[in-house]
């Protein structure tokens, strides 16, 4: 059979995603919403093979087994088991990412993988089944199969969280690479930890919950400054609460924290640039089209920082042509 090809994007949540209460169907505590992105596209082909043994992946050219093989071959298992099949598989998956950046993303890498191992196995899924199963691979991967702006809904069971489209205001982000080492810790055991181990969690949820609400009406009245201040303060309650585990984790570095305050110097001149980052030192800041290229330039001119990138709003998920 021939193989079947999909593409996806990364997003970046300006509502963040921090915390499971179902770690098995990955199920958040409370909603998220975020951008899907126009650059560092991962590209991902499936195909059925008759006669193998187990499941084989390619990524970035290398094959690849242990923990990174288990993952993928669990999620199709997930898919073989709607789909009532057994053939195994091969995956190919390339990132557009820089490799070392901390840019490559589970999000793009599992939206991808849904799109085109639900299309080889031959599901007849809807966009929200779709960005059901994407969840069920990383959670962040149900926003990236919508384009622009997603609200991932929190939902009760595996039925009910999904990610769907929220109009938005014209927006971007200037991502300002700061450090290329290695996570200390990944989000899904930093996730863990700040679950069982917080003071401030409950606190945490709530207040998701509300930010989230204010947030989806701003992005419905194109309401930039709101969703920007919204955007900046939920960054740092995140932060603040992976500081406040047991041991604590840390994941902005002074670098980061420098292009806070560049960030702020900007909005003090009158650009409405808006930072945040996720499970990492790197920032990527919210702009409007036109504010996008004077942010970059101040960003790249911080010593240390060590790239800087202007995308734009990007597609969901999609299944190219063979
Ligand atoms: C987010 N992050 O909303 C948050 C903010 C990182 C910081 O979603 O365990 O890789 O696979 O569901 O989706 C990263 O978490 O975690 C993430 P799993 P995922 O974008």
């Amino acid at each position: 059979m021939s193989a079947v090809t999909a593409r996806a994007h990364p997003n970046i949540a300006l509502i963040k995603y921090w915390g499971k209460k179902d770690e098995e169907l990955i199920l958040p505590v409370a909603g998220s919403l975020s951008l899907t992105l126009d650059a560092f596209a991962t590209t991902t082909s499936v195909e059925l093979r008759e006669g193998l043994a187990e499941d084989r992946l390619e990524l970035d050219g290398l094959v690849r087994d242990g923990e990174q093989l288990a993952r993928v071959s669990a999620f199709l298992d997930h898919v073989r088991s709607l789909a009532g099949a057994s053939g195994r598989a091969v995956v190919r998956s390339v990132n557009e990412a820089p490799t070392a950046a901390g840019l490559a993303s589970s999000a793009s890498g599992f939206a991808a993988l849904a799109m085109a191992a639900s299309a080889a196995y031959g599901l007849d899924l809807d966009a929200r089944g779709l960005s059901r199963l994407a969840r069920r691979g990383s959670g962040s991967a149900a926003r990236s199969l919508v384009d622009g702006v997603a609200v991932w809904h929190a939902g009760t069971d595996d039925e009910s969280s999904y990610a769907e489209a929220v109009p938005a205001p014209p927006m971007g982000m200037v991502i300002a690479t700061v450090d290329g080492g290695p996570k200390a810790v990944s989000s899904r055991e930093a996730m863990r930890r700040t679950v069982q181990t917080s003071p401030y969690f409950s606190a945490w949820v709530s207040s998701t919950e509300d930010y989230l609400e204010r947030m989806v009406t701003a992005c419905r009245a194109g309401d930039f400054t709101t969703i920007g201040q919204l955007t900046e303060a939920h960054a740092l309650r995140m932060h603040a609460l992976i500081a406040s585990t047991e041991p604590p984790i840390r994941y902005l570095r002074p670098r980061s924290v420098e292009v806070f305050d560049a960030v702020a110097g900007l909005r003090e001149d009158g650009v409405e640039a808006w930072a945040t980052a996720d499970a990492g030192p790197n920032v990527a800041v919210l702009v409007q089209p036109q504010g996008a290229a004077e942010t970059a330039a101040r960003l790249a001119a911080i010593v240390g920082v060590d790239q800087v990138r202007v995308v734009g709003a990007g597609p969901g998920a999609h299944l190219l042509p063979e």
